[in-house]
């Protein structure tokens, strides 16, 4: 056995002697912006309620534009919940289950959608990934794969936050929460809308609906009018480390997912709050 004082080993960290909390002391080490680990991925988040639940009529054109833009982009394409994520959330809020119970029941739906996805794109080599897949295999499958597909919920099962009884953070936020992450090129949400609307198109007040070309994260704050996607994900645009913005396309209107991914204006443009490089 060796003498450990003379093998003690120190350990050099620059947030070893400081509280985590002082955002002064922490700053230097932590405040410099991560690395991009798929700079050229495009993250494409298709609706549940809005694209899916509408069946063939509206997942047959999505899917053979998909296809069709697999030669140009590599994939990742998150599925949202829908219909029977709601149902749920009707029956388990009926029984009083709390939103960390009600969170991974809804996101299975989310799952559920993407395995319909994945097997229309399979003939092009186009398969369903897992949650731990997305989280630390995604580089290894785009190698093989021109893209995949998952769910789009982020998997916060019982650690959802308890802010309302439906869980705040779905679809939206964690097609964005993992695009930002990644330091993907960009992320295009699939709706059944033009885009970001004054009101709700299909609302009552549909009347006066204006169409927002472009609006911010900052200024969609500001407003408590209801969106095309999650609240939670104003908030987590505010914070965002890499993308910059992201487009709201309409699914219905044929070719407009296809333009977006062009790198044209055809929806809404939602400015975040990353900094500018
Ligand atoms: O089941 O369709 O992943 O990719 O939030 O957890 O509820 O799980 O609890 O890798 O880990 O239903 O089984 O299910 O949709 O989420 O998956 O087929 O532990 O591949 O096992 O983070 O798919 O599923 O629902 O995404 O969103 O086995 Mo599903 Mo979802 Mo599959 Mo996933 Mo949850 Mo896993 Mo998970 Mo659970
Ligand atoms: P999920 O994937 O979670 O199922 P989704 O992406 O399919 O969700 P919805 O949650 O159904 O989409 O959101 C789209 C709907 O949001 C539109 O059909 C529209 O009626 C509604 N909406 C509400 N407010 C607005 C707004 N300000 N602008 C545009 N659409 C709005």
């Amino acid at each position: 056995m060796t003498n450990g004082s003379n093998n003690i080993k120190h350990i050099i960290s620059p947030l070893a002697r400081q509280t985590l909390l002082d955002g002064d002391l922490t700053r230097p080490v932590a405040g410099r912006r991560p690395i991009r680990l798929l700079p050229w991925l495009q993250v494409v988040k298709i609706g549940g309620r809005s694209i899916m639940d509408r069946g063939a009529d509206a997942i047959l054109p999505v899917v053979e534009e998909l296809r069709s833009l697999l030669p140009e982009h590599r994939l990742l394409i998150l599925t949202g919940a829908g219909i029977r994520a709601r149902h749920l959330y009707g029956v388990g809020l009926d029984l009083g289950l709390p939103v960390g119970s009600l969170a991974p029941l809804a996101a299975s739906e989310a799952g559920q959608n993407g395995h319909i996805l994945a097997s229309l794109l399979a003939p092009e080599g186009v398969s369903y990934v897992e949650h731990p897949t997305i989280a630390s295999q995604l580089a290894i499958h785009l190698s093989a794969a021109r893209a995949v597909v998952g769910s789009a919920f982020p998997p916060y099962h019982h650690h959802e936050f308890p802010t309302s009884r439906i869980p705040p953070h779905r679809a939206d936020t964690g097609a964005f929460l993992v695009a930002d992450a990644l330091g993907a090129a960009g992320l295009t949400i699939v709706e059944d809308v033009d885009g970001v609307f004054t009101v709700d198109p299909n609302g009552p007040d549909a009347a006066s609906a204006q169409l927002l070309r472009e609006t911010s994260a900052a200024e969609l704050a500001k407003s408590d009018a209801t969106l095309p996607f999650d609240r939670a994900l104003v908030d987590v645009m505010l914070n965002a480390r890499h993308l910059q913005h992201v487009q709201i396309v309409n699914g219905l209107a044929r070719g407009r997912l296809t333009a977006a991914l062009r790198g044209e204006h055809v929806g809404t443009i939602v400015r975040t709050g990353a900094a500018q490089t």
